[in-house]
């Protein structure tokens, strides 16, 4: 060890200690603290990705709906186009079947069994209403629908003077006629022979029309036997959706001898209520439809709402169209069935008069059925009973020979030759031998 043992190792002791607990408590602190923002950052992140995340899936939920509904309403487009294009076809065929309508499409012919129709030659239909209601605008809707054109040719807005109607027929092309009538349903004055005079056919187109309050002249020219074509066969009465006589009533108890004449006669009446635009509410439909049924004596199923075309409504609507060609399907249906009861009708006068000229003969010494002057239904009608020949192929024959001017037993007899193939054979030789008996041939 030697002098070196004399130097002694001095250690100066500093305590550090203090201070390096110290020290790692900071760095422990901020180490910690350094974590804490790390978590705090990472959390930033988490929350930041997340919400970019929902981001994006909110954007794409949404592209998907606005695709979705962009499909939709692509589906929806085509769904209309196509009902559209449906509803044009539609009217195509309806339109058709107008034009090439003929009597007894509607109700089958076979329900005209055993009645002459022969002079069944149109069918007139009588549109009336109050002034003002749309007659003459519906009659140009219908015009419009069959016709396809831009403008009807019935003027609107009545300008007939007072005292005087007049009447017209529209769509002559077509089997069967709208008759437009002026100056009926106004609340003053009694109208119901006139419309009777229409309705018989006593009082045609072109006729002037002589009100009993016209003191000018007084005596109303009636045509005394109108043939079978020139009677209103249907009728429409048009009444207004806002009318206020409608509502209060005052209609009802106006149409009650329209309603009267019209049940008596058979004809079931079409009723358009227009004006269907001025209505607010379903309620405000509901009523009026009501009303107007009970006004005219319509049944629900004969009633109907219309929107006419008039100079505001000028724009083609197949839907108008279509409620048009409902109106006249159903104005065609009870025009048929009105014709029947008028021809049943017809049928029973003539066999009432022919009974009664059967019997004459030994009641009062007319005419006797056999004789030369006798006509020859009633010649016909007499050997029925020894023969057993049917009512309907005398009635046929009858009026073959009526086209033929053969009325009188006496015409028969003198043209025999020409006109015997108007009988069936077996029926031409029992004639033949009943007038070679009577000496009326030779
Ligand atoms: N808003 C609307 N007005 C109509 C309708 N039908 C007719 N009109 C109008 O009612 C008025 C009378 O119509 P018009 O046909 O002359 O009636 P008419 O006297 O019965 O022949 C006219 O000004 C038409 O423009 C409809 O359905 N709706
Ligand atoms: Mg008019």
């Amino acid at each position: 060890m030697g002098s070196g043992s004399s130097q002694e190792t001095h250690y100066t002791y500093v305590d550090n200690s203090e201070t390096e607990r110290r020290e790692a408590e900071e760095k422990e602190k901020r180490r910690l603290e350094n974590e804490r923002k790390q978590r705090e950052h990472e959390e930033k992140m988490r929350i930041k990705k997340e919400k970019e995340e929902e981001e994006r899936r909110r954007r794409e939920q949404l592209k998907e709906q606005r695709q979705k509904e962009i499909e939709e309403e692509e589906a929806r487009r085509r769904a209309e186009e196509q009902k559209l294009l449906q509803l044009e076809a539609e009217l195509c065929r309806r339109r058709d079947q107008l034009f090439n309508y003929k009597f007894g499409d509607k109700t089958r012919l076979d329900n005209f069994m055993g009645l002459n129709i022969d002079d069944v030659t149109q069918l007139r239909i009588g549109v009336f209403g109050p002034t003002g209601s749309g007659k003459s605008c519906f009659i140009n809707t219908c015009e419009r629908a069959v016709r396809q054109t831009e403008k009807g040719s019935a003027p609107d807005s009545t300008t007939g003077q007072e005292g005087t109607i007049t009447l017209q027929d529209y769509l002559p092309e077509m089997f069967f006629r709208l008759v437009d009538t002026r100056g009926f349903f106004n609340y003053n004055s009694n109208e119901n022979i006139e419309f009777q005079n229409i309705l018989f056919g006593k009082i045609q187109p072109g006729d002037n029309i002589v009100r009993p309050d016209n003191d000018e002249d007084n005596t109303q020219e009636l045509h005394q036997c109108p043939a079978f074509e020139k009677k209103l066969h249907g009728i429409i009465i048009v009444v207004m959706a806002n009318d206020p006589r409608l509502t209060e009533g005052a209609l009802r108890d106006y149409l009650k001898p329209v309603r009267d004449v019209l049940r008596k006669n058979g004809i079931a009446p079409i009723t358009v209520i227009t004006h269907k635009d001025k209505l607010k509410t379903e309620e405000d439909e509901k009523d009026a439809f009501d009303e107007a049924s009970a006004a005219t004596g319509s049944s629900p199923s004969h009633t109907f709402f219309m929107w006419n075309y008039t100079k505001e409504n000028k724009e083609r609507n197949p839907e108008i169209e279509q409620m048009t060609f409902d109106i006249l399907h159903y104005a065609l249906m009870t025009a048929e069935r009105a014709v029947k009861i008028m021809k049943q009708k017809e049928k029973n006068k003539r066999e009432d008069e022919m009974m009664k000229a059967l019997e004459g003969v030994t009641m009062s010494g007319q005419v006797a059925p056999d004789s030369v002057d006798a006509s020859v239904e009633v010649f016909l009608r007499f050997l029925q009973k020894e023969y057993q020949w049917s009512t309907n192929s005398i009635m046929t024959a009858s009026s073959k020979l009526a086209k033929d001017d053969i009325t009188s037993v006496k015409l028969l007899a003198m043209s025999w030759s020409e006109v015997r193939h108007h009988f069936p054979a077996g029926m031409s030789r029992m004639i033949e031998k009943e007038l070679r008996k009577r000496g009326m041939i030779s």
